[in-house]
């Protein structure tokens, strides 16, 4: 059996982007619980997600959602992330609370309302412009709820015109993410619902646009590792919004649900030598940490990405590529849950080490006292949450 490399060089140049929304209150339509040292703005949003690239090194972007995050001075909150140690990542665009978006955004069957969402998409693309950042990420909340309720037909030209707008207005170095999502808050028809559909509209428009996979935005059972394979074989696969589901779009902390799924995708990405930034799959969190302390729920969901992809790293692919061209069914499976069994906590430990950081981040935060300080000074004003 060969040895595969230390996976340690490669870990080391990972890279997870974080959400701001992430660091708000949230909760399910029955109740937001809220927490005590809440961020009460993009700025303090900012702060919060500095503090888990302080512990892990290795979460230096953060990912802002329009309006959510919108402030005066985009400028100036770029400074505050590079002062903080890091800097504004992907734009996620919001057509979708808004009472206008009733029937939907950019395809909704009145002309003005998709000029209003249209709008905003260029908006975002403005804000880029200023924050440096490189991606536009568009999720579309747009569908029907009845059968016969709009033409099915026509919402897709509509939704192309709109993408067709927005690609035209990036510059040469921006891209356009375009995310899907089977159901909700559309319970009929979903305007994009699956990989195939945003897949083709990225086709269509070019080089710049390609698919976000939502590992919570699936029907229960789909092999996602496929998709993830089809689409880094064709670079269509642009980006994930990284998170875990036991029922539907669940939002919880990444590789908490279903820890063998997300080592079955980081295989997926080994194999295509796609960890790495310069491979331009962007590994972004997105993620509601509704009952559990954020800071640290959002530590753990980088652990276990780091976890999950150790573990791919350490498959041994020459012996796979083997197993796999004999036909050895029992060998090849072997190889993979071989690695999958692997304890890689002592060589994250490790890593830490070598990179300055704390073997243990979780309890390196608690022990630093920031908690108690930002609990102290965020006193007034309104916790940020959704829609705030
Ligand atoms: C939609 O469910 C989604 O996954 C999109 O990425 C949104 O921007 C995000 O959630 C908001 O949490
Ligand atoms: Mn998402």
């Amino acid at each position: 059996m060969s040895r595969p490399p230390d996976p340690r060089a490669l870990l080391r140049q990972q890279q997870i982007e974080l959400p701001s929304w992430a660091f708000g209150n949230s909760g399910t339509r029955f109740k937001v619980f809220a927490q005590d040292g809440i961020p009460r703005d993009p700025y303090e949003k900012i702060a919060d997600a500095a503090q888990v690239h302080r512990y892990t090194g290795v979460t230096p972007t953060i990912s802002l959602h329009i309006p959510w995050d919108a402030v005066d001075d985009y400028h100036e909150l770029a400074e505050h992330a590079r002062v903080n140690g890091v800097s504004i990542g992907v734009i996620n665009s919001n057509t979708f609370q808004d009472d206008d978006y009733r029937l939907g955004s950019v395809c909704h069957p009145d002309p003005a309302v998709r000029r209003k969402a249209i709008d905003h998409l260029l908006a975002c693309v403005d804000i880029m412009d200023t924050t440096g950042s490189r991606h536009l990420k568009l999720w579309f909340a747009d569908g029907t709820n009845y059968p016969g309720q709009d033409n099915l037909t026509s919402r897709q030209r509509r939704l192309s015109a709109a993408l067709d707008e927005v690609y035209a207005r990036l510059s040469d170095d921006q891209r356009l993410l375009v995310e899907y999502k089977l159901f909700e808050p559309a319970f009929y028809a979903t305007d994009v619902p699956d990989w195939g559909t945003a897949y083709a509209h990225c086709v269509r428009l070019g080089p710049k646009a390609s698919v976000v996979v939502d590992t919570g935005h699936h029907a229960p059972h789909t092999n996602i590792e496929f998709i993830v394979a089809f689409l880094l074989g064709r670079s269509g696969l642009g980006a994930f919004d990284l998170n875990s589901r036991f029922y539907a779009d669940d939002d919880l902390m990444v590789g908490a649900a279903d820890p063998f799924q997300l080592f079955r995708i980081m295989n997926e990405i080994v194999a295509a030598d796609a960890v790495t930034p310069d491979s331009g799959v962007l590994y972004m969190l997105d993620q509601c940490h509704n009952i559990e302390p954020k800071i640290q729920a959002v530590i753990r969901s980088v652990m276990n990405v780091q976890e999950a992809t150790a573990k791919a790293l350490l498959v041994d692919r020459a012996a796979l590529a083997t197993a796999q061209s004999e036909g050895d069914v029992l060998g090849a499976n072997g190889i993979l849950m071989d690695a999958y069994n692997t304890d890689v906590r002592p060589l994250l430990r490790d890593l830490r080490e070598d990179m300055g950081l704390d073997p243990d981040p979780i309890g390196a935060f608690q022990r630093s006292g920031y908690l108690e300080k930002v609990i102290d000074e965020r006193v007034g004003g309104q916790a940020a949450g959704w829609g705030v």
